[in-house]
């Protein structure tokens, strides 16, 4: 650890202004390159924290950074996780105000919905599927705060893993009997195809980023609990959206996610 308490509150208060008001600023490495991953970390958990004390839920998970094509576009090592609050959830046909967030864009994903606990280190991907009461299927809205999406890991790791807003429609369904790795989904916006993918694209296994999830919270002696919602990382690669834009994601088995920025 390379920052004091004092800072860490500062830089979790800064990074949560600027989610809460839409605005952009300067990656934090920029200004402390000495910050390690788990000051990263406990900023986002003092954010949380702070979000909490103003009355807000959160109401589950995600992980970030999950396919090996992102990690290599943003010169990053590892994925990384953040939480949703309350606020971030929409359903299935949802309006979300484009003029509250910075650059939107969005990525189709798997949710999966824990019905036992998961506690980490050692959780693999037997463990994830047997723990899991169903997945649905969502899209996630990502928003870094960072001017230009322009970060590092452990900037990003403060900044909530770029969290912002998260959709969710179609169908919930058990694990057993789906192929989880070759389910597929089709991106339209507007009506136009931009992105198509398969659920290998996350880390080779949705449940494999689940695990990790897991694993690295395990790390900080957290549990993942049980009813909790998880985003289990991007199935395709991020697209940027305007006002007006229709978005439809259509997933194998599970049905279809629908919503328009207004
Ligand atoms: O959900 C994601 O994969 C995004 C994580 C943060 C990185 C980004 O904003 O692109
Ligand atoms: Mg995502």
């Amino acid at each position: 650890m390379a920052l004091d308490k004092a800072t860490i509150e500062k830089l979790a208060r800064h990074c949560e202004d600027a989610e809460v008001n839409a605005y952009e600023i300067t990656k934090i490495t920029d200004d402390y390159p000495e910050m390690t991953y788990e000051d990263a970390y406990d900023i986002q958990w003092t954010a949380r924290a702070n979000k909490e004390a103003k009355g807000h839920k959160i109401v589950g998970m995600k992980m970030g950074l999950t396919s090996q094509a992102k990690m290599k576009q943003m010169g990053v090592p590892n994925p990384c996780y953040g939480y949703l609050a309350d606020y971030f959830s929409y359903g299935d046909g949802a309006q979300i105000e484009h003029d509250k967030l910075i650059h939107p864009k969005v990525e189709a994903e798997i949710a999966f919905v824990l019905k036992d606990d998961l506690v980490g280190p050692g959780c693999h991907i037997g463990d994830v599927l047997a723990a899991t009461d169903f997945v649905m299927p969502a899209v996630e809205v990502i928003d870094s705060r960072y001017k230009d999406f322009k970060f590092d890991l452990k900037s990003v790791i403060a900044d909530n893993s770029s969290s912002s807003r998260y959709v969710t429609g179609g169908q919930a369904r058990s694990v057993d009997g789906l192929d989880l790795k070759t389910l597929g989904v089709v991106m339209e916006i507007n009506g136009e195809i931009v992105q198509l993918g398969a659920g290998a694209a996350v880390l080779g296994h949705p449940a494999t980023s689940i695990a990790m999830l897991a694993n690295m919270m395990g790390e900080r002696g957290e549990v993942l609990k049980a009813g909790t919602y998880i985003l289990s990382g991007a199935i395709t690669a991020a697209v940027s959206v305007n006002k007006g834009d229709n978005v439809t994601v259509k997933f194998q088995h599970l049905g279809t996610v629908s919503f328009k920025f207004v």
